[in-house]
């Protein structure tokens, strides 16, 4: 038996008051007194525990929520990857003031984690994450589920969290958490830093017992810090922007983390500055005729338009991702300029920007008086191109939201249902699949429903527990969490409607039903894959062919969600696709509905660009002619020289 006190390890600890626990028990006791503020607002930072029990952690972790959990509620995932998905949910749900642990059992219970945690941070989502580990004492090696380096003697499963952690930490000694769990809700709640916090427990080391200071369990708050930028940074940003005769704002996920809504909005409206969106700041933009929508490779053709020829590109809180800048391609003013507003100075430099370190609330609002006093405004002219690529974009969404004869109902149709009936109260819920195109591109926002898009990781999975997640952050909430994912996307994890019903929360899932991947095939036949479909649609094998191209695949999504529980419903028209939405609504418990599509009808293109690994030699002449046009596309692609700040005088 491991056990330890003080003495031990040589330090006093300067007091004599302490609590004997193990490991476990001191992870639990003190995640229920640690607080986090944001503007104000004082809430619990770590909710509960989500968790998968074996050997692992099952005497370990669960021993010590059960002992000690007082305030501490255990949610029972079916599968770990979706465990972090859903206190990603939680997490966003909370704007980042708020996130669920996770513990999950040694070997394949951990690494299932990964997938989420690299989720988790390349959102910069918090969620804390406790993988159980081998024993550290290594009388018994090796334990079950053991990798066995052969020379790095320290190296376990769990080192694979390492790249997709924001902080990571293994801990084979008790006294080791004095210092880590500080640490670990510092990480948690700062903007910068935040992301997956993983503490990695070796058996035997949760049920470690120590003395440890009863100090280290007074209640703590961990203040959400706003910083300002520096005064030169904001007047060199203004007199950048003052030049600017065609500026374009890009608002990104900081806009929302920063509850900087109201503040862009003023922004744009005093000088006539039109608003673009990322994923993750969709519908964060203001409701005004400035705000063109969607940016890149999925954007409208009319906010494409104005990046094409903008001079001053002003990005709000976003990590400029190669979808929202058609990988370096979208900003073709031969003299644009950047200027960055973000948190990270990691972010603000990105494309050469001139960087304005500092929260984007408070950056927006000193901008916005440096830039009122110097007068500035954009024409007329201007803004009349804004009006007329609006009503370009206006045209091609008309265009989209047809009915094609002898179609079914497209995916376009569904989505404007739902966004027509869905109010200011609901929370939509997306992440992968042809859905984000079409979120991205074609919802109007002007309902005021809370977008929440997964799309920097965009891990097809992610979407139901997430959907949980956010109901269990506000179980009272007045609207619906509406859940819109593909197929694909339910086959490949829909489990986590089980917990649903087990903790009695609803959510409503609209699964997309198109048989099969139908977003991927379109990118290999126009650049240069095999130069058609292969391997994205549900199909038999074919009999003679040896291929994928049998009949096509028979599976009741509805009686699968039905089978766990969930109110389900099956459409195949816009009209029953419309009643089991109002239906749905009129359930207590969790809800799926499937809306069977035609398979390859999509919204238009803009004819953006978007760089993959084209083959550079094939026999096939579909394939030679793919990568030729991908190709010209890259010529397209621009490295961008430092926006610096203007001389003086
Ligand atoms: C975990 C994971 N695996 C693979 C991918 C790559 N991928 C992106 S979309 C997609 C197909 C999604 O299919 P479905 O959910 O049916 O949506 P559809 O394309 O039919 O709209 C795949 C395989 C991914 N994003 N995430
Ligand atoms: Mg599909």
């Amino acid at each position: 038996m491991t056990s330890t006190a003080a003495a031990d390890i040589g330090t006093d600890v300067g007091t004599k008051n302490v609590r004997r626990r193990t490991v476990a028990q001191a992870i639990v006791e003190y995640l229920q007194v640690q607080y986090s503020e944001l503007d104000g607002e004082r809430r619990r930072l770590v909710a509960g525990m989500y968790g998968i029990f074996g050997h692992g952690n099952s005497v370990g972790l669960a021993q010590g929520i059960d002992e000690y959990g007082v305030d501490f509620p255990h949610y029972q995932g079916k599968n770990e990857q979706s465990m972090v998905h859903a206190a990603i949910g939680f997490a966003k749900a909370s704007n980042r003031a708020a996130t669920l642990a996770c513990t999950a059992s040694a070997g394949p219970g951990s690494t299932n984690m990964i997938s989420g945690a690299a989720t988790a941070t390349t959102n910069r989502l918090p969620v804390l994450l406790f993988p159980a580990d081998i024993i550290n004492n290594r009388f018994g090696d090796p334990v079950l589920q053991q990798i066995e380096h052969p020379v790095e003697r320290d190296v376990s499963a769990n080192d694979c969290f390492r790249p997709v952690s924001r902080y990571f930490d293994r801990i084979t000694h008790p006294a080791q958490l004095l210092s880590t769990l500080p640490e670990a809700m510092r990480v948690l709640t700062d903007p910068v830093e935040t992301g997956a916090v993983v503490v990695c427990l070796p058996q035997d080391i949760q049920g470690a017992e120590f003395d440890f200071p009863e100090s280290f369990f007074t209640p703590r708050v961990w203040h959400i810090r706003r910083r300002p930028a520096v005064e030169d940074e904001i007047r060199d940003a203004a007199e950048i922007i003052r030049n600017a005769q065609r500026p374009l704002l890009i608002a990104g996920g900081g806009v929302r983390y920063s509850k900087a809504q109201e503040e862009l909005a003023r922004f744009s409206t005093e000088f006539g500055i039109p608003v673009s969106e990322t994923f993750a700041g969709k519908g964060s933009g203001p409701i005004s005729e400035l705000n063109v929508g969607a940016l890149g490779v999925t954007g409208t053709v009319g906010a494409n338009e104005i990046a094409d020829g903008a001079d001053c590109v002003i990005t709000v809180g976003s990590r400029l991702q190669d979808f929202i800048t058609a990988s370096h391609s979208l900003f073709q003013n031969p003299d644009v300029k950047f200027v960055h507003l973000n948190v990270s100075s990691f972010d603000a430099h990105k494309m050469g920007s001139f960087p304005v370190v500092g929260d984007a609330r408070l950056s927006l609002s000193a901008l916005r008086e440096w830039l009122a006093a110097a007068g500035y405004g954009t024409s007329e002219a201007f803004r009349s191109d804004v009006a007329d690529a609006q009503k370009a974009t206006r045209e091609v969404r008309k265009h989209d939201l047809q009915a094609f004869p002898g179609e079914k109902m497209s995916q376009a149709q569904v989505i404007e249902v739902l966004n027509k009936q869905a109010t200011s109260e609901d929370a939509l819920i997306l992440g992968s699949g042809g859905v984000v195109e079409g979120i991205h591109k074609a919802w109007d926002p002007s309902n005021g429903t809370e977008i929440h898009f997964e799309y920097a990781n965009s891990c097809m999975g992610h979407e139901i527990p997430a959907g949980l997640g956010y109901r269990l952050a506000r179980p009272d909430a007045p609207g619906e969490v509406f859940v819109l994912i593909g197929d694909g996307t339910y086959l490949m994890q829909p489990t986590e409607l089980v917990t649903a019903v087990q903790e009695r929360k609803k959510i409503i899932t609209v699964v997309i039903d198109n048989r099969g991947h139908q977003c991927i095939w379109p990118l290999q036949v126009s650049k240069g894959g095999p130069g058609r479909e292969f391997g994205t649609q549900y199909r038999e094998r074919g009999n003679t062919s040896g291929r994928l191209d049998g009949a096509v695949l028979e599976f009741d999504i509805a009686a699968n969600a039905a089978s766990m529980g969930c109110a389900a419903w099956s459409t195949t028209t816009i009209e029953e696709f419309s009643a089991a939405l109002t239906e749905a609504r009129k359930v207590e418990g969790p809800a799926v509905i499937v809306a069977k599509v035609e398979p390859w009808r999509y919204l238009s293109g803009n004819g953006s660009f978007w760089d993959v690994g084209v083959p550079m030699t094939s026999q096939r002449p579909g394939s030679q002619e793919g990568t030729a046009k991908h190709l010209e596309g890259r010529a397209r692609q621009r490295y961008y020289a430092a926006t610096t700040a203007p001389e003086a005088g």
